[in-house]
């Protein structure tokens, strides 16, 4: 099929133009108003976008010429042949061509078709908020309703609107969505701080953090238990901390070592629970951990999520987790990512808390404990023209 895009002042003089340059067979595709502005902004002109598009009218190959006969058969054989291929190559890089000129228009085309499918119901005058909101990998379900909210606020406004006029909006309809899930860290209220996680987002070290932080600044007596004995290194690793933090730590190999070591640490204010990676898009894992801990009222899980993982994989961690009582999420690696839609998304689709994000590799230093101002000061940073 051959595709083309119209600008007309109105339908029927697209109408026009397509007919002419295509053919009475020509369909339209998708049509949208546009506005543009002239003599520096002062007059603005609404006219129409047509895409059009027409299956293409096979060409027939041009008629042979007669051979002529006077020439010997033998010759007029080997004149043929090396003639006929060179017009078939010609044929051919002509048509490739053709063939390659019209690929690309219609990616064009499905691209642009694409871009504009959320974006065209609303004014030019929201549109480069939108693709700000998208650069940030907000989902589609917030990006189209916060859209509304926009075009609602702004419909009757003539002048320009600015880009903190449209963030205030956005800000309001975040933190309605976001009114019924707590944001802020430890309060200290509950005695066993269990981290939970896929592999490698970064729980012993934000335990680490999230310790040496109780123990400086809260003055907190602390302890560690692990139950991640698959791996020598991770029983070392969490070892080094509590020794640099001069607090005990226990190795719970089973159920009864974990509920041993809870004796033992009973003194202390604040025990920190590190538990191994997993792939926990498989359910016998988060199985496993069920067996394993106590997720009793004395008891608060986290959940920890890397920013650089795929949204979706992340979606999939957390549904694994429903069954487990976790109130808040930590974020990591946010150094490592330009867009933080992510943590907006997630807490909005399950209802879950955020207690920090972590930001570098740098232990006790790379944490923050957010409020929302913070989170929508990160989220509005690198703002649109
Ligand atoms: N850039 C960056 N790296 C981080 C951050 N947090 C942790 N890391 C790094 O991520 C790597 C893995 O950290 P760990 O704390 O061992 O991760 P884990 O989740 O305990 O890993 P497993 O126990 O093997 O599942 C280390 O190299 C950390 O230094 C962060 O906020 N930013
Ligand atoms: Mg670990």
């Amino acid at each position: 099929m051959k595709m083309k895009k119209y600008n007309a002042p109105s339908i029927a003089e697209a109408m026009k133009l397509i007919r002419a340059d295509l053919g009475e067979d020509a369909v339209i595709l998708n049509s949208k108003v546009v506005t543009t502005k002239k003599y520096f902004g002062l007059v603005k002109q609404k006219s129409f976008e047509v895409v059009a598009g027409v299956d293409r009218v096979e060409k027939k190959p041009p008629v042979s010429p007669l051979p002529d006969f006077s020439v010997p058969a033998s010759s007029y054989r080997e004149a043929a042949a090396t003639s006929s291929v060179t017009e078939h190559e010609k044929v051919d890089t002509q048509m490739n061509e053709e063939l390659k000129k019209e690929i690309a228009d219609l990616k064009s085309i499905m691209q642009s078709l694409q871009r504009h499918s959320i974006q065209s119901q609303y004014p030019d005058e929201l549109l480069p908020f939108i693709d700000f909101l998208k650069r940030q990998e907000l989902s589609k379900e917030l990006i189209t309703a916060i859209s509304d909210e926009l075009f609602q606020h702004f419909k009757n406004k003539n002048e320009e609107i600015a880009f903190g006029e449209m963030q205030v909006v956005t800000e309001a309809y975040l933190r309605d969505q976001l009114k019924d899930v707590e944001i802020g860290g430890l309060t200290y209220d509950k005695k066993y701080i269990n981290i939970l996680g896929p592999t490698g987002v970064g729980k012993t070290t934000t335990i680490a953090k999230m310790a040496a932080r109780s123990v400086l600044e809260k003055k907190k007596k602390i302890g560690f238990i692990t139950t991640d004995t698959y791996r020598i290194a991770a029983i070392e690793q969490l070892k080094t901390y509590a020794g640099l933090l001069q607090a005990p730590i226990e190795i719970a190999y089973n159920a009864e070592d974990y509920k041993h070591a809870l004796e033992k640490l009973d003194y202390l204010d604040v025990i920190f629970i590190d538990t191994a990676g997993r792939n926990y898009r498989e359910a016998k894992y988060v199985e496993d951990l069920q067996h394993l801990i106590d997720f009793n009222a004395q008891a608060e899980s986290f959940l920890v999520l890397s920013l650089t993982a795929k949204e979706r994989d992340l979606e999939s961690v957390v549904e694994q987790f429903e069954e487990i009582p976790i109130k808040k999420f930590i974020f990591t690696k946010l150094d490592e990512t330009n867009s933080i839609g992510t943590i907006f998304n997630l807490m909005i689709k399950y209802k879950k808390g955020l207690a920090y994000y972590t930001n570098g590799q740098e232990v006790p230093e790379d944490i923050e404990q957010p409020d929302l101002e913070k989170l929508f000061e990160l989220f509005f940073q690198g703002e649109v023209e």
